[in-house]
């Protein structure tokens, strides 16, 4: 059995166990300067006490005696004492020349403890005291200390030295910025590909990131295409800290998870206090929840920490293992998964040079600064992912690439999503690759140069861990016919599953969206082949997205943006419809779909199906008239003679707030109470948008611009709301605040609208109310809850990941022991979800409130002890009725 099988059985079998630290142990012995020299380097010109991998060369008893300790208190596995030992690690001592050697003794020392115990030896690489991802100089952020390669070089003399030594496995642990562990990962793949790899992060503080920034499961895309056997996070947080992330691991991670904490958070003078007892029963907490495989200890553990934690988990069974879901994945400092319910996927082209005169310009003089400006706008207008391409000859691409990405990756706002690393040259896609921490995306490669080209492309992009967008071009040129297209993405697809080794939810085929009603009559049927090629090329490669860069298509019409609007828009509610997942656009050049008049549309889909041999012509002449109308047209204004309810619909799908609050001023006259207009007209409205939106009809720039006028309304009526409020109070109400609700829209979720309105509602009811806002993690939510003495929890969600954010929810009140009614609501959620899958989870009341107006009465009820009985047993009779019907 090789070591991969041998691991992966016994992870499968039991909980395995890692050793402890090595400081507290090598600190305990004393050591002097001359110990650490040893007779090799009594004459080095700077002082070495301190530095603990070189006592590899220098004390190599007392290394083996650690070694050996662990193993008698229980280890499965024993870390070389090589954290710190690359040529950047050990700059500071000038020991770079000595870096091969402490590695290779390192790695043979723990090799003879193992064999005598019967063992596993991880070889370890550090952290640096380096970042890829930030910068050290405040006035430029853009400036690295090392780039890519360098650190790529110091890893993989690491482990080629840990390689030669005889280590098992590598472990590249303490990860604070999954870019330098992402050159670590290159690094192994090419000078130890046979070596199994365990990843382990280390979050830094409560907010539960990395220190550059990344969410743990934006970590786990980000590393997953390292194959590792394990991962895991370990250091800066003690168990109790830790358990939100070893939390959030166990749930994503599809192979086994690891958990190696300090003990405890540092003491004043840096040490740290945790007993074996406290650190081993949290970590026999973990194992009894089945959130891990694997465990042992980080800085201030010792052996008898290891030998009570081995104790604890001895009886428990090791976590099973989730299998993918297969969702297309990427990230950036955040998560994006596209699932069934996500919906047309957006990427902003405006950071495309060849498609951005105004980012053209700024980059080529050299403003920097105002480029990023245009990708932060891109993201707050609802951009996916954002595209950035460089290509042009007057400066240098890869620098350009570089230096951007540097910049954006310091800018929370924009690197929160995934980047689209988009050039025609690879050298600017490596460079580009070399700068993200993400999963990111290649746009693009094809087989325009052979096989083995696209292969040599392919295998580079997997050691970056990026999915790949394939153009459908070929040795025979660009493919535009349906068969052509189809084809030639067949032909990828096999190469990249069967020889390269992608999964097809990593795969993005381009069909190539070519230019139409050109008047060249070979172009008449380019629109609908890619749309037939699309719904061929969903069958035939299943898995993969479909993708195109949707400008070209109306290339004929520069300067007509009303027909190219409406070309665009309606082409692209055709495509989606055949399967299309994404595209690259201009988000603020499309219309909605149905608003696109009749006679404009009807012209339009004649020339994307080239349904009459005069399509083109007709379009042509009919532009020529449309120039001036359509631009009109934006300022007719016969919607405004419609009905308040209809005006305020048509407003908030067009995302229009001029006459938003005097619409809804009217409306609240018609309603006899200020929400009656939230619960009636808005949410009808928005309720249009959301079809739309899922229909392919509306884009998402345009559902930001409706959330904003559903804000702006929402605000409007707050004041009146308090009025009522104030009258409640003058005639003899409580004015007392009656209870503490706190509120959030989970973990994962932006959506916050609903949630504010139950705020605002229950606030004008003198409840007091603490809003954490929207994507909080659900120890954020419940710390505070506890701390601020809240009577009831509020969880708000809009996508179904958060169904099961909320279900995490309930299982954390019910484990930490919380007794506090807990309420569910958010467009997706409904009574049944909440009776099957998250009341099951919590002893106590569980109450799904299906709107604001409803919620009052909720609350009161649960805030009065006889009644909160009365609701409670009503609400509990009619979610065991709903579990029996489902
Ligand atoms: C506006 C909107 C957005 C805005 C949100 C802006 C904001 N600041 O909130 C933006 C553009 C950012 C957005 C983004 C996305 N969205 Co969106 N969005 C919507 C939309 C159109 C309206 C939501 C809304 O505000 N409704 C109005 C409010 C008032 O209703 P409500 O939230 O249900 O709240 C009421 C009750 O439910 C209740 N309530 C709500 N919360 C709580 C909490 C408690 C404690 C209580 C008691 C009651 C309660 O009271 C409220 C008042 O009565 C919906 C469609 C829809 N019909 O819901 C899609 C929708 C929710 N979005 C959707 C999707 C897919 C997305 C994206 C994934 C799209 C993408 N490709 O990126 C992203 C998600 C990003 C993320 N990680 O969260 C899907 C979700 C599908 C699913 N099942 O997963 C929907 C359903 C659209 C669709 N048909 O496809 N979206």
């Amino acid at each position: 059995m090789d070591v991969r099988e041998r691991l992966q059985t016994a992870l499968a079998e039991r909980i395995v166990i890692l050793d402890g630290a090595w400081g507290v142990l090598l600190q305990g012995r004393g050591l002097e300067e001359g110990d650490f020299r040893g007779e090799r380097f009594r004459d080095h010109d700077r002082d070495v006490k301190g530095d603990p991998d070189l006592l590899n060369l220098s004390r190599p008893d007392i290394v083996t005696s650690v070694h050996d300790a662990y193993f008698e208190a229980g280890a499965d596995i024993t870390t070389t004492n090589t954290f710190t030992a690359t040529s950047i690690g050990q700059a500071d001592y000038g020991l770079q020349d000595a870096v091969r050697d402490m590695n290779l003794e390192g790695a043979r020392l723990a090799r003879g403890s193992a064999d005598r115990h019967g063992g596993l030896v991880a070889g370890s690489l550090g952290p640096l005291n380096v970042t890829l991802s930030l910068s050290p100089k405040v006035d430029d952020p853009s400036f690295r200390t090392v780039d890519f390669d360098q650190v790529y070089e110091a890893y993989a003399e690491q482990i080629e030295a840990l390689r030669d030594g005889g280590v098992d496995l590598l472990l590249i642990e303490t990860i604070f910025d999954t870019l330098n562990a992402k050159a670590a990962i290159a690094a192994s793949i090419d000078v130890a590909p046979d070596l199994p790899r365990w990843i382990s992060v280390t979050i830094v503080d409560r907010s539960g990131r990395t220190l550059s920034g990344q969410t743990v499961e934006a970590f786990w895309l980000s590393v997953a295409h390292a194959d590792p056997v394990i991962v895991g996070v370990n250091c800066s947080l003690g168990a109790r800290e830790m358990r939100p992330s070893v939390e959030a691991l166990a749930r994503v991670a599809t192979v086994p998870v690891a958990s190696y904490p300090n003990a405890g958070l540092p003491n004043a003078f840096g040490g740290f206090d945790e007993t074996p007892e406290i650190t081993s029963s949290l970590l026999g907490e973990f194992a009894a929840a089945g959130l891990v495989n694997l465990v042992g200890g980080c800085c201030g553990t010792t052996p008898d920490h290891i030998r009570a934690i081995k104790a604890a988990v001895a009886d428990a069974r090791p976590r099973s293992l989730p299998s993918s879901e297969g969702f297309t994945s990427f990230s950036g400092l955040e998560p994006f998964r596209i699932t069934p319910e996500t919906g047309f996927v957006m990427v902003g082209e405006r950071t495309n040079i060849t498609g951005s005169k105004r980012f053209a310009r700024l980059i080529e003089s050299g403003d920097f600064q105002a480029a990023v400006d245009v990708a932060r706008d891109q993201v707050e207008n609802g951009a996916n992912l954002i595209d950035v391409n460089m290509d042009t000859d007057l400066i240098d691409g890869a620098q350009a690439m570089t230096r951007f990405l540097n910049l954006v990756a310091t800018e929370p706002e924009i690197a929160k999503v995934p980047i689209m690393v988009d050039s025609s040259k690879w050298d600017v896609i490596e460079a580009g690759l070399k700068c993200v921490q993400g999963k990111a995306v290649v746009n693009s490669i094809s087989l325009k140069e052979g096989e083995d080209d696209f292969l040599a492309k392919a295998a580079k992009v997997r050691r970056f861990g990026a999915s790949v967008v394939v153009m459908c071009f070929d040795e025979r040129g660009q493919a535009d016919t349906v068969e052509r297209k189809v084809d030639i993405a067949e032909r990828s697809y096999r190469l990249l599953v069967e020889r390269a080794g992608f999964d097809p939810s990593e795969i993005i085929i381009d069909p190539n969206i070519l230019a139409v009603a050109t008047g060249i009559e070979e172009h008449n049927e380019f629109a609908k082949a890619f749309i037939e090629a699309t719904r061929e090329i969903k069958r035939r490669c299943p898995g993969v997205k479909v993708s195109g860069g949707v400008s070209n298509l109306s290339f004929s019409f520069r300067g007509n943006e009303p027909v190219r609007r409406a070309m665009h828009s309606a082409f692209l509610y055709h495509a989606i419809a055949a399967g299309l997942d994404m595209a690259i656009v201009n988000a603020g050049q499309l219309d909605v779909y149905q608003d696109i008049p009749p006679d404009l549309l009807e012209h339009a889909e004649d020339v994307i199906f080239n349904r009459r041999p005069d399509a083109t012509e007709r379009l042509v002449t009919f532009a020529e008239g449309v120039h001036g109308s359509a631009i009109a047209k934006e300022e007719d204004l016969t919607w405004r003679d419609a009905e308040v309810k209809e005006r305020l619909s048509y407003a908030l799908v067009h995302g229009i707030d001029r006459w938003i609050e005097e619409d809804t001023e009217e409306a609240r006259q018609q309603y006899e109470r200020p929400l009656d207009v939230i619960e009636g007209p808005l949410m009808d409205g928005m309720q249009i948008v959301g079809d739309l939106f899922g229909s392919g009809k509306m884009f998402l720039p345009q559902v930001v611009k409706s959330a904003r006028a559903m804000k702006k309304a929402v605000a409007y009526l707050e004041p009146f709301m308090e009025e009522e409020k104030r009258v409640l109070v003058a005639s003899g109400g409580t004015a007392r605040a009656q209870g503490k609700v706190i509120l959030c829209t989970v973990k994962g979720d932006v959506h916050d609208i609903g949630k504010n309105i139950v705020g605002v509602v229950l606030g004008c009811n003198n409840y007091e109310v603490i809003d954490l806002g929207v994507m909080v993690p659900a120890d954020v939510l419940l710390d505070t809850a506890l701390e601020e003495g809240c009577d009831i929890v509020g969880c708000s969600g809009l996508i179904t990941p958060s169904l099961d954010e909320m279900v995490h929810v309930a299982k954390e009140m019910e484990r930490r022991g919380i007794d506090l009614p807990l309420l569910i609501g958010g467009a997706t959620t409904s009574r049944q979800h909440t009776a099957v899958r998250i009341a099951p989870s919590y002893s106590h009341p569980v109450v799904h409130v299906i709107d604001a107006s409803r919620v009052v009465g909720v609350v009161s009820s649960l805030l009065d002890a006889d009644r909160k009985i009365t609701l409670d047993e009503g609400n509990r009779e009619l979610q065991a009725k709903l579990r029996a019907q489902h």
